[in-house]
């Protein structure tokens, strides 16, 4: 799996070797902001998808730090009380690869979970950047979690929720305000453009500290995941699906191959630093090199 993590070469002959046997697993996303209750609500969602005798893989997308160790992982996400179950394997992730751009190890470590025969996946990640957007394209399903008395945060969350969001969670839904965070949503769901598969966004309320509103939020993600299936392998989904996995694989290629050629001619950094040359062409000239030379690296 490490290999998997890394991008190595070794990792990506695992992975296309893998691939045909993944396509089974329900794949999760829940975002939103720092501390809105993600893992708490995950780690209730994997307590039900147990007890339906499912088997949960969890990923923890992490946008600071590379990896953590599984126990520590466990304890930060609060899923503790399942690390011990073989039916369930956690596992965290940074965002941002090695080099730079989005990991595409966020779908190698769910590809791997897919193709060991996990049924649901869960992948949690925080906030609503351009990586979380990549992120939440991997999911069939997302949640997008918010808590009550955000007021403005809410608007700024608005652009990059509304293209992802399959269901909004209202969670800590016992404190006040709930239901005015429920009006502000549903108002930025009737202002924003309708996704045009037919699917009405739900706006559910929880509290995941003591486990209300987990059923209905259940019954939400099978209802989005059968009216997605109903949708077939080449709905719009599917294919955006396909193509920013694809964007964010050939990005981290290209990105690997120039760092590694670029390592080996530090006279082309000196030049642009000396103002001999300008950035720009030796871009070109990378690029130009990469594409005649084989893959190895
Ligand atoms: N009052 C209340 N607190 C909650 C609820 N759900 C979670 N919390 C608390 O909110 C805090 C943050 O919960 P987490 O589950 O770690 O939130 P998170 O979104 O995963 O946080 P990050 O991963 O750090 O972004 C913890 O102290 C939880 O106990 C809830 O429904 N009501
Ligand atoms: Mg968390």
């Amino acid at each position: 799996m490490r290999d998997i993590d890394d991008g190595m070469p070794a990792g990506r002959e695992d992975l296309k070797a893998l691939y045909p046997h993944t396509g089974n697993a329900a794949i999760i996303g829940i975002t939103g902001n720092p501390g809105c209750g993600k893992s708490t609500l995950t780690d209730k969602l994997i307590g039900r998808y147990r007890q339906a005798n499912l088997r949960v893989g969890c990923v923890a997308v992490d946008p600071t730090s590379p990896f953590s160790g599984g126990a520590i992982l466990a304890d930060r996400v609060r899923m503790r009380r399942h690390y011990l179950d073989p039916g369930v394997f956690i596992r965290s992730v940074a965002t941002r690869g090695a080099l730079g751009g989005l990991s595409p190890a966020v779908w190698g470590i769910v590809h791997v979970m897919d193709a060991m025969g996990y049924d649901v996946i869960l992948v949690e990640t925080v906030g609503v950047g351009q990586d979380e957007v990549d992120i939440a394209a991997l999911a069939h399903t997302s949640l997008v979690v918010t808590v009550p008395g955000l007021g403005d945060e809410l608007q700024a969350l608005k652009a990059g929720v509304l293209e992802i969001a399959d269901i909004f969670v209202v969670n800590k839904a016992e404190k006040p305000g709930a239901d005015r965070a429920v009006s502000a949503l549903n108002m930025m769901l009737q202002l924003g453009e309708v996704t045009g598969d037919g699917w009405e966004i739900p706006i559910l309320l929880t509290t995941a500290l003591d486990g209300a509103g987990v059923d209905e939020l259940v019954d939400a993600i099978d209802r989005h995941r059968q009216h997605m299936l109903q949708h077939g392998a080449l709905s719009q989904r599917a294919i955006a699906r396909a193509e920013t996995e694809i964007r964010v694989a050939t990005a981290a290629l290209i990105h690997r191959r120039l760092v590694g050629l670029l390592a080996r001619d530090p006279g082309m950094v000196e030049a642009v630093a000396l103002r001999d040359r300008d950035p720009l062409s030796v871009a070109e000239e990378l690029l130009a090199t990469a594409m005649k030379a084989p893959l190895e690296g």
